[in-house]
């Protein structure tokens, strides 16, 4: 058998490739992290040969003794490690995830409340272009558009109207803290499931340093590829009660077989999160956050939300003269990845916010001086988005950082 180099160079050159463009651009996506060697190597072991089907010692085909040593030790880890009853590791990510959360309990038709889309949300949450839509009957909560915070008075009403059987917390663009108390009363007052989707947030609650929704919510997922800093990969955490559903709505319900070199990364990840490293990053990522947050708010631009308590600034750009998507492009083009975002005041196609998160730049240990520095850059940038001699001087500016902060020594 042969090696890349032989098999095929192309794909071989383009994998070298990305590894130059992630060690040379600063990566500011907040859905994005730079993941541990140890997890990389697994994700492209001998494990991926195995086709897995059903759960440990009660499996659909030979060969599983190691296998399913590895998927129990990522479900101990994992229910350990976030204090949860019951853990279901082979989500292949997010979406797969919240799709069997909603069919363990849910018949086609079911209401649910979940936040909307341009307010936070995620698309699985019941937005018209994803199947949650087509198979749920979904309706949004949305923030008070003046503090863009989530209006608790206002979903608890509109929880009182619609009567929805599953309410659903945890968003893609939100990053103030969610009172997930109050939203278990909310559920409960119109005996709703309660369903939190941290997939953002998930390292930050790992580590401790966020209120961690597990012990109000009857359903958890997440992914393991944002600030958890494992590989691709979704996990559900549950109630006992609904663990049996949650495993039969994964695989046969949602899912065929799995990959189980993504749950060897899931393990891993639930054992380095219990150590000083992890919580580290996790501590940095949210006091680089607040920095940038601080920073670019001192230069004029309205921060959502009035500011962060987690790994996101979302910025309002359209007061310095871009739309989101004119901001991403100009911070691409000096080495800066992000995305552009809705906010709540969009109600067009226009994206008028961009989505920064500080989970990579946290990993590659980038520190404080450089990231207000960071800030300086990204500001000078968009005002001056047509002067190709300043975005040059920039991308230079970005490219010594980037040497400064290795990702991979
Ligand atoms: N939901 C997308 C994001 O937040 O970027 C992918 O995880």
């Amino acid at each position: 058998m042969n090696n890349i180099k032989h098999d095929d160079p192309q794909i071989l050159a383009l994998i070298l490739q990305e590894a130059e463009r992630i060690e040379n651009t600063i990566d500011l996506v907040a859905s994005e992290t730079h993941m541990p060697k140890s997890i990389l190597e697994e994700m492209g072991s001998v494990l991926n040969h195995k086709t897995i089907e059903g759960y440990p010692g009660k499996r659909y085909h030979a060969g599983c003794e190691h296998v399913d040593v590895i998927e129990n030790l990522a479900i101990d880890r994992m229910k350990e490690l976030f204090g949860a009853e019951h853990a279901n590791v082979q989500p292949h990510t997010g979406s797969s995830a919240n799709f069997a959360v909603y069919f363990s309990v849910l018949d086609i038709g079911d209401k649910v409340l979940a936040m909307e889309l341009s307010h936070g949300g995620h698309l699985t949450h019941g937005h018209f272009a994803s199947m949650t839509s087509k198979s749920f009957s979904f309706q949004h909560y949305e923030v008070d558009l003046e503090t863009e915070l989530i209006d608790y008075e206002a979903l608890a009403k509109k929880a009182e109207e619609f009567k929805p059987k599953m309410i659903v917390a945890g968003a893609s663009s939100y990053p103030r803290l969610i009172d997930y108390e109050k939203f278990s009363k909310i559920a409960k007052s119109v005996d709703a499931y309660f369903f939190v989707d941290m997939a953002h947030i998930a390292g930050l609650v790992a580590a401790k340093l966020i209120p961690s929704p597990v012990e109000y919510a009857d359903f958890v997922s997440f992914t393991t590829f944002k600030t958890m800093m494992g590989g691709r990969g979704g996990v559900i955490l549950c109630k006992k009660e609904y663990a049996d559903a949650v495993d039969k709505a994964v695989f046969p319900g949602t899912q065929g077989t799995t990959a189980v070199s993504n749950i060897a990364g899931k393990a891993t990840i639930a054992k380095l999160a219990q150590e000083s490293n992890f919580i580290e990053v996790q501590r940095k990522t949210m006091t680089s956050a607040k920095l940038l947050a601080k920073n670019l708010a001192e230069k004029g631009y309205r921060i959502v939300g009035g500011g962060t308590d987690t790994h996101q600034v979302v910025v309002d750009v359209t007061a310095k003269g871009l739309s989101g998507s004119q901001a991403e492009n100009t911070l691409e083009s000096i080495g800066i990845i992000t995305n552009r975002n809705y906010i709540p005041k969009d109600t067009g196609r226009r994206a008028s916010g961009l989505r920064l998160g500080t989970g990579p730049i946290s990993v590659r240990g980038i520190e404080d001086d450089y990231v207000v520095q960071i800030a300086n850059i990204i500001d000078k940038a968009i005002m001056n988005y047509e002067n190709e001699e300043v975005l040059d001087g920039l991308k230079k500016d970005i490219l010594s950082i980037c040497k400064e902060f290795p990702v991979y020594k």
